[in-house]
């Protein structure tokens, strides 16, 4: 194997107790992350997009796409993708030259490098970093702004935790939007029920965008899509149960939106990078963001947001 594509295992202390182990492969396009206790994720540099999270008996957390495009030619369709600068398109704010859900998804990202953290005492936190300088003269023309973002993945026993650092480095002031994209894996959606969003006004995608308020927990009987602001703020932990059992529980961290996507038959039909065709019936979309309103990042000034997945 030509020495380039050996996958490249990053430097453990020997002596210490079993530690997370941490390679770089497919020519340092991909990194794959195990603690000694087997929960392991998978992520690609392209989007930084965490592709896989598998529990510790080897379970699988993350929908993804068999047709995820996983080469860089675009944004992969599955685990989570990293919406910014922008949620859907916009025609103002500085975003109306950008592609739909912005370019961080679709650009190649440094990975910055490991460590342990506070927080995840048995765990890993891995950093990646996109700035303006990674961008191509193309995406830049798109969004000419100096910004840095750095992204911070920890894996822990039975948890994950991605949060985003967004910085103005430049000398004009820029807006934004952001999302996590999580494709949650489900046996079958029509099973599954999300609480957390009781009484949450949302905005109706499917049905012309309109204003509606929700009745008791969120179920699943046909192409949903709806931006919701739940009442109780950021800190208000959403559920997703199948069957009445919780298995996801999210908290967010200053990101006061979550949205809710499933494309059902006919909007499946039409993705060319959703496969199988009846994925739908297996997947979830449970996004929390900042996405109702517009950030505004002063010159010098950094926005910090998170969200953080219990296996419950
Ligand atoms: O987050 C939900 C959503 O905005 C839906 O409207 C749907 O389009 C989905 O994202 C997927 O968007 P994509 O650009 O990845 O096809």
């Amino acid at each position: 194997m030509e020495r380039a594509r050996k996958p490249t295992a990053l430097a453990t202390t020997p002596g210490l107790p079993p530690q997370p182990q941490v390679t770089l492969t497919d020519s340092n396009a991909r990194l794959t992350a195990t603690l000694p206790t087997g929960e392991s994720i998978d992520i690609l540099l392209h989007g930084a997009t965490i592709l896989s999270w598998k529990d510790a008996a080897g379970r699988e957390n993350f929908w993804l796409s068999d047709a995820a495009k996983l080469d860089g030619s675009g944004a992969a369709r599955g685990g989570i993708p990293i919406v910014f600068p922008v949620f859907g398109t916009s025609d103002g704010h500085g975003a109306e030259k950008l592609p739909q859900h912005g370019f961080a998804r679709n650009s190649r990202w440094e990975f910055l490098g490991k460590s342990t953290s506070e927080a995840a005492k048995e765990g890993v936190k891995l950093d990646f970093g996109l700035s303006s300088q990674n961008l191509s003269d193309d995406v830049r023309a798109q969004w000419p702004y100096t910004f840095g973002l750095l992204y911070s993945v920890t894996l822990d026993r039975g948890s994950l935790n991605t949060t985003l650092v967004v910085t103005n480095d430049g000398d004009v002031p820029f807006e934004f939007q952001t999302l996590l994209h999580n494709y949650f894996r489900v046996d079958d959606i029509e099973k599954v029920t999300v609480t957390g969003f009781e009484d949450a006004p949302y905005v109706d995608k499917v049905d012309q965008f309109k204003t509606k308020s929700q009745a008791g927990p969120v179920t699943f009987a046909g192409e949903t899509d709806r931006v919701y602001t739940p009442a109780q703020g950021p800190g208000h932990p959403l559920v997703i149960e199948e069957d009445g059992k919780p298995r996801f529980r999210i908290v967010r961290d200053n990101l006061e939106d979550a949205v809710i996507f499933n494309p059902w038959v006919d909007k499946a039909q039409g993705m060319g990078d959703f496969e199988p065709k009846d994925g739908w019936k297996k997947m979830l979309c449970v996004e929390p963001g900042s996405v109702s309103k517009w950030q505004t990042l002063e010159k010098g000034d950094a926005f910090e947001a998170a969200q953080t997945i219990y296996l419950v």
